[in-house]
C-alpha cells in the first residue's frame, strides 16, 4: 500500500568554501546559502525525503569545513526526515573522493548514500519507497548513469536518481548520457535527475524525470535557484513544482546572473 509521499529534489549546489567571505548572515558562500534554503524547504514542507542528486560538493578537493557545514545543516531536518545523496561529476566517487572523507555516521542515521558503482537501493518500508542510483566514478561518454537500474517493485514507490545529461540516443560524444529510451523503460515514478543547472522536464512514457536545476541563483540563472517540491499520491498522481529559493541580487555579475543551463 503506496502512501502520499513529498519529495524535495536537489542537485549542483557546488558547494566550495575557497575564497569565501563570511557575509551578516554567517554564510560563507550562496552556495551555503541556497543549501540552507534547500533545508528550510524541506523542513516547511514537511517532505518525508531529501533527495541530492549529485555536485553537492563543487569537487574533490573541498576542505573539511563544507563537509561539516553539510552535517550541521542536514541535522537540522525533523525527525523522520530522510536524506539520500549521490555523487556527480564534480564529486565523483573515485580514489579521491570527498565521499571518502564524508562519515554517514557524523551526517546522522538519517542520512544514506548511494556510493556503489554498480548501482544500490536504499529502502524505506515506513515510508513505502525504495531510491535507486549508481555511483559514477568517472564522468565519460561510457558512463551511463541508468546502466543496472532495477525491476521495479509494485509494493513502493520506485525513484531514481540519476546524475548525467539527457540525451537522444548514446552516441559516444558527451559525457554520463541518459537516453530517452532508458528513462521510459526504467519504470521509475520519478527519476530525479542533476547535472543540468535549470528546471527541465524530461519525462518520457510512464516516467516522470525533472532536472531541478540548482538552488544557486549565482548558477541557475536570472529565474533564480530552485528546488523541485515532489508529491506522489496513489489517488491524484504526480504533481512537481519548481520553487525558488534564491534569487541573485540585481548587483550580482553579469556572467552568473544570465545563467546558461549547461553544467560547467
Ligand atoms: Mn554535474
Amino acid at each position: 500500500m503506496r502512501n502520499p509521499l513529498r519529495i524535495v529534489h536537489t542537485s549542483d549546489v557546488h558547494l566550495d568554501s575557497r575564497g569565501a567571505e563570511t557575509g551578516a548572515d554567517g554564510f560563507r558562500s550562496r552556495a551555503e546559502r541556497a543549501f540552507a534554503s534547500v533545508v528550510d524547504t524541506a523542513l516547511a514542507e514537511g517532505a518525508h525525503l531529501l533527495l541530492i542528486v549529485g555536485d553537492l560538493f563543487d569537487n574533490n578537493r573541498v576542505d573539511d569545513s563544507n563537509i561539516a557545514f553539510v552535517y550541521r545543516q542536514l541535522a537540522r531536518l525533523d525527525a523522520g526526515q530522510q536524506v539520500v545523496v549521490l555523487p556527480g561529476n564534480h564529486d565523483v566517487h573515485d580514489e579521491r573522493s570527498v565521499w571518502n572523507r564524508f562519515s554517514f555516521e557524523a551526517a546522522g542515521e538519517h542520512v544514506y548514500g548511494l556510493l556503489e558503482h554498480a548501482g544500490d537501493c536504499v529502502t524505506f518500508p515506513e515510508l513505502g519507497v525504495r531510491v535507486w542510483g549508481r555511483a559514477m566514478r568517472e564522468h565519460a561518454p561510457e558512463n551511463y548513469p541508468l546502466d543496472g537500474a532495477p525491476d521495479q517493485h509494485d509494493a513502493y514507490w520506485n525513484v531514481g536518481m540519476a546524475h548525467g545529461q539527457v540525451v537522444e540516443r548514446r552516441v559516444l560524444q558527451g559525457s554520463s548520457p541518459i537516453t530517452k529510451d532508458e528513462i521510459r523503460a526504467s519504470g521509475f515514478h520519478y527519476l530525479a535527475l542533476g547535472h543540468i543547472h535549470v528546471f527541465e522536464n524530461h519525462s518520457v512514457g510512464d516516467t516522470a524525470a525533472y532536472y531541478c536545476g540548482s538552488p544557486v541563483a549565482h548558477w541557475a540563472g536570472v529565474g533564480g535557484g530552485k528546488v523541485a517540491l515532489v508529491t506522489l499520491c496513489p489517488k491524484e498522481g504526480l504533481s512537481v513544482e519548481s520553487r525558488v529559493v534564491s534569487v541573485a541580487p540585481a548587483a550580482d555579475d553579469r556572467e552568473g546572473a544570465e545563467g546558461h543551463g549547461f553544467p560547467w
